[in-house]
């Protein structure tokens, strides 16, 4: 199989930390992908132009990290990182992995407000939507942090990628207000050395 990647996007670290802690990631091949460039093949492969993408052996694709994990999880056997009983473990896990992916949003599109529009252009009342939405969903992750499993589920893997991005783009500035989310970081990273194996250095 082929991911087509960026080192840096948090969606793409999601799915190969997943990858590895279910044994696959020696089945799948990253291959780098140039969202910003209209002749990247990505865009016939994609054509939301977005990555992760994951390209299957018999050439099928699939696209966006929730369904490429929710793939993942089913070639392993099903029910290892998205419980599939009891119901409620079930959907806990999705939401949280939705919170997840919604700061890694928020924080994608403020990055890219620095990319793609002049610094005059800059929307402070858009830029404000954006952060809010990451601080407030930082709080609620910080009143009541998950716990760190051996085999991680796909909530606490998304938001230890949230959290990498971060520190990424954001020089880490959550850290000084968020005590939990940092030990819980700490632990995670401890836990499954996949997250440091894909780190945007790594
Ligand atoms: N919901 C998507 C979000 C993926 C996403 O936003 N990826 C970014 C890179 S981190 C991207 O491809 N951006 C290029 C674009 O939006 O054109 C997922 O979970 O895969």
């Amino acid at each position: 199989m082929i991911l087509r990647s960026a080192a840096a996007s948090p969606f793409v670290r999601k799915v190969r930390i997943a990858a590895a802690v279910l044994g696959l990631d020696s089945r799948i091949h990253i291959v780098a992908a140039d969202t910003a460039d209209p002749n990247d093949d990505l865009r016939t492969q994609n054509p939301l132009g977005k990555i992760p993408t994951l390209v299957l052996d018999d050439g099928a694709v699939l696209y966006d990290s929730r369904v490429i994990v929710e793939y993942l999880d089913h070639l392993a056997g099903g029910g290892r990182i998205i419980p599939t009983q009891p119901a409620a473990a079930r959907f806990d896990v999705l939401k949280l992995q939705a919170l997840a992916d919604g700061i890694m949003d928020a924080s994608v599109l403020l990055v890219y407000e620095t990319r793609w529009r002049d610094a005059t252009k800059h929307e402070p009342k858009w830029i404000d939507l954006q952060a809010g939405k990451v601080e407030r969903a930082l709080a609620v992750l910080e009143a009541a942090p998950p716990r760190v499993d051996a085999l991680p589920h796909v909530g606490q893997i998304a938001l230890a990628c949230a959290l990498g991005y971060r520190d990424l783009r954001f020089a880490g500035t959550w850290r000084e207000t968020h005590p939990r989310l940092v030990q819980f970081l700490d632990r995670f990273s401890a836990a499954v050395p996949a997250y440091a194996a894909t780190g945007p250095q790594a």
